[in-house]
C-alpha cells in the first residue's frame, strides 16, 4: 500500500502560497502577532494573488485526495495550510467524512475579523464534519469568530448552519512517549549522557530546543537568563543554558533578522559573564538527532519553554518523558497550549515579564526535591497517558460518531 503520496506544486505557488499567505500571513496572525506591518501597500497588493495561490494549492491537494478516495475512507486535513481543503473536497463528495485539526492556537475572534479573507476562510472550514484544536479556548475562539463575523450560531457542540451542524472539540495532542522513555536505555544514549554528564560536571544544565521562530520567545528566554546571572553572581559559574534552535524558513527576511538579534544578544552575554575556560550559553544554530536530543533531555536540571504563543509544544512532553531519573524542572510559557494540560507540574510564567522568568529560574535552581518529585509525577502521569496515539485515535473515532450522529438526525 502506498502510505505516502505527494502533491507537487510549482514554484510560484509555493512561493505565493507556502512562503506567502501560509507563513507570512496566517502563521504571524494566529500567534497574535498581526498581520504584517511593513511595506503595506505591497502587502496589500501581494494580498489577493497570495490568496488565490492558497486556493488553488489547497485545490490541487483535494484533487489528489479524491483520486484515491475510497467510499468510507476517513479523511483528516492539517492545520492552517489547508483550512480550504474542506470546502474542496465536500464539493467532491459530500458524503467524505472530512476532519480538520489546527495545530496552531486560534486566535481571539478580534484578531481573526482583521483578515480580509476571514469570512470564506471560516466557512471553508465549516465544511468539515469535525473541527478539532489543541485548547478549550482555541475551539471557543474558532465558535465565536464563526458566530460573530459569520452571524451563525453556536451551540454546546459546535456550530449551526441552515440545520447543519459542524462539531467542534478540543483534541489536545501527545508524544509518543514510549519512543522517548526506550531510548534512554539504548547504548549509545547512554554513552551521550556520560559524555555531557561529564562535560557539564560541576554545573545545573538548563535547555532550550525550539525552531528558530518569533513565537518561541528565544530572545526574551536568553535575556531572562541573563538577569538571573545579574542578580545572582553566585550561580555565575554554576549553571549553563544549551539554547538549541533550529534555523526554519530561512529565506524570509523576518527570520533572518531573528537568527541575528539572538546571536548577538548570546554573543554579549558570553562576553559579560564567561570566562577563559567557560561561557554560560552554548547556542546551537541546528537540529539534533533523536538519540542526542534524548541524551540532552536526560541530563537537563531546569528546561525553559517560553514561547509567545504555541499551539501546544511537544518540547515541554518529550523533556518530562526523559526525565524520570532526575525529576528535573520545567518552566513554561502561559500562552503554550501545553500550559493547559502540564500547567500543575511546571512553573507558569509570562515570557513577556523578563523579571518573572529570572526569579522562576532561580526558584527552580533551588526547588526541594519533593517538590520536584510532586510536580515531576504529575506531569509524567499526563505525558505518558495522552499519548499521540491515543489523540489520533480518539480524533478519528469522534469524527466516526459525528457522521452516524448527523444521519440519525436527518432521518429523524
Ligand atoms: P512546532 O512549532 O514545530 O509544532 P513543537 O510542538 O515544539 O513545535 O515541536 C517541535 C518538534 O521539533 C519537537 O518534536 C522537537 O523535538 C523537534 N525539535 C525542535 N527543535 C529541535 C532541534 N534543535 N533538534 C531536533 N529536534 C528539534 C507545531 C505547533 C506546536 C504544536 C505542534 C504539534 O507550532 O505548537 O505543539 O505543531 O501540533
Amino acid at each position: 500500500m502506498q502510505r505516502c503520496i505527494p502533491v507537487f506544486l510549482d514554484e510560484e505557488t509555493v512561493h505565493q502560497y507556502y512562503n506567502g499567505y501560509c507563513n507570512n500571513i496566517l502563521w504571524p496572525l494566529f500567534h497574535y502577532l498581526g498581520l504584517p506591518q511593513e511595506d503595506r501597500l505591497a502587502t496589500t497588493r501581494s494580498f489577493q494573488s497570495q490568496f488565490a495561490a492558497y486556493k488553488k494549492a489547497n485545490q490541487m491537494f483535494a484533487d489528489v485526495v479524491n483520486e484515491h478516495y475510497k467510499e468510507g475512507d476517513v479523511v483528516w486535513c492539517h492545520d492552517y495550510h489547508l483550512m480550504f481543503l474542506p470546502k474542496c473536497l465536500k464539493e467532491y463528495n459530500n458524503k467524505m467524512k472530512v476532519g480538520w485539526f489546527l495545530h496552531t492556537p486560534f486566535p481571539s475572534s478580534e484578531i481573526h475579523r482583521t483578515l480580509p479573507s476571514r469570512s470564506e476562510l471560516l466557512k471553508s472550514v465549516l465544511a468539515a464534519d469535525l473541527v478539532g484544536f489543541h485548547t478549550y479556548d482555541y475551539a471557543r475562539h474558532f465558535v465565536s469568530a464563526c458566530t460573530r463575523i459569520l452571524g451563525l450560531e453556536g451551540t454546546p457542540d459546535g456550530v449551526e448552519d441552515q440545520g447543519k451542524l459542524t462539531r467542534v472539540a478540543a483534541f489536545p495532542i501527545g508524544i509518543d512517549s514510549d519512543r522517548f522513555i526506550q531510548a534512554l536505555e539504548l547504548p549509545q544514549v547512554k554513552d551521550h549522557i556520560k559524555d555531557l554528564k561529564d562535560r557539564f560536571a560541576g554545573r545545573k544544565v538548563m535547555l532550550g530546543v525550539d525552531r528558530l521562530d518569533m513565537i518561541k520567545g528565544i530572545p526574551q528566554k536568553i535575556l531572562a537568563f541573563e538577569k538571573f546571572l545579574e542578580e545572582n553572581p553566585i550561580w555565575r559559574d554554576k549553571v549553563v543554558l544549551v539554547q538549541i534552535a533550529v534555523p526554519t524558513r530561512t529565506d524570509v527576511p523576518e527570520y533572518q533578522k531573528l537568527s541575528c538579534e539572538v546571536h548577538e544578544i548570546v554573543g554579549r552575554i558570553n562576553g559579560r559573564f564567561g570566562t577563559l575556560t567557560t561561557v554560560p550559553i552554548h547556542h546551537l544554530d541546528r537540529s539534533l538527532d533523536f538519540h542526542a536530543l534524548c541524551a540532552l533531555y536526560a541530563v537537563t536540571d531546569v528546561a525553559l519553554v517560553t514561547s509567545l504563543r504555541d499551539g501546544m509544544n511537544l518540547v515541554s512532553y518529550e523533556f518530562v518523558a526523559c526525565q524520570a531519573s532526575k525529576k528535573g524542572v520545567l518552566i513554561l510559557s502561559e500562552f503554550a497550549g501545553a500550559a493547559q494540560s502540564l500547567g500543575a507540574g511546571a512553573i507558569l510564567v509570562n515570557p513577556w515579564n523578563v523579571t518573572e522568568v529570572a526569579a522562576s529560574i532561580g526558584y527552580a535552581l533551588t526547588m526541594p526535591a519533593d517538590e520536584r518529585e510532586k510536580r515531576h509525577r504529575h506531569n509524567f502521569t499526563h505525558v505518558t497517558t495522552h499519548t499521540s496515539q491515543e489523540w489520533a485515535e480518539t480524533f478519528v473515532s469522534e469524527l466516526n460518531d459525528t457522521i452516524v450522529e448527523a444521519q440519525l438526525r436527518t432521518r429523524q
